[in-house]
């Protein structure tokens, strides 16, 4: 993929923080392809004959992040899969990259990305929701165990990654401890002045 060909916007933060409802708003207004990586590895872990299947649940049961050609490879291929059938050439790639090296390889190896958005919230929030939303998300990570472990994962390894970014002048830092609309009128100021 060119840069000039295709958008790639990150969206970052902790695990519960909003990126997918935000992301879902946006891709309504903005004509963004929502891909997350999380939904990505899910759908291939169900797939019948995935190879990965097994490996797939075991690391997100853990809270871990699964090694990076396997998520990298999902998301060139439903890069690819968008823009054959017409759905648009700019991406949302919401939960992704975790970790710096998975950074470096896809913007080595799929294309340089534009802007960084990063969900902050504060963590009895994200917990609060995760929990709640494991209620019936069917989410074999939305339990007290595996979400300790997410967060942990989170902060050793997903932040330094922000903050690379962030020296980079490419994040824009949204506050999530609020209402979904009020979390979305911040994300749509972006928006407006990037991409309208
Ligand atoms: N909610 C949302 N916004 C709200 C608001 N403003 N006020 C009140 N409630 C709000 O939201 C979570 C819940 O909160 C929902 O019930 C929502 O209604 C409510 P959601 O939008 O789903 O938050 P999100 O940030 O998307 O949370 P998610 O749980 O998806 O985040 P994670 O980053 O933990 O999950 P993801 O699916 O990205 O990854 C899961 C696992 O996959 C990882 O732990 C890892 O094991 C693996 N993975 C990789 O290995 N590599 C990758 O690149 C990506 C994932
Ligand atoms: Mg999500």
């Amino acid at each position: 993929f060119s840069p000039e060909e295709v958008t790639v916007v990150f969206v970052l933060g902790g695990p519960g923080a909003g990126k997918g409802t935000q992301c879902e708003n946006l891709t309504k207004d903005y004509g963004f392809v929502h891909l997350s990586a999380g939904d990505l590895l899910r759908a291939e872990q169900k797939r019948e004959g995935s190879k990965y299947g097994e490996l797939i649940n075991n690391y997100i049961k853990d809270g871990l992040i699964v090694p990076m050609e396997v998520t990298i490879a999902l998301l060139e291929q439903a890069m690819k899969e968008a823009m054959k059938e017409g759905k648009g050439s700019r991406f949302l790639i919401d939960g992704f990259p975790r970790k710096m090296d998975q950074a470096i390889k896809f913007e080595e190896v799929v294309v340089p990305s534009k802007l960084v958005l990063f969900f902050e919230c504060p963590e009895e929030v994200m917990l609060k929701r995760l929990l709640k939303r494991g209620e019936n998300s069917g989410r074999v990570d939305d339990n007290i165990e595996s979400i300790r472990k997410r967060f942990v994962v989170f902060t050793e390894t997903s932040m330094p990654v922000i903050d690379a970014y962030e020296k980079q002048d490419k994040v824009k830092k949204i506050s999530c401890d609020q209402p979904v609309d009020q979390v979305y009128q911040h994300v749509k100021s972006i928006f407006d002045d990037l991409f309208s």
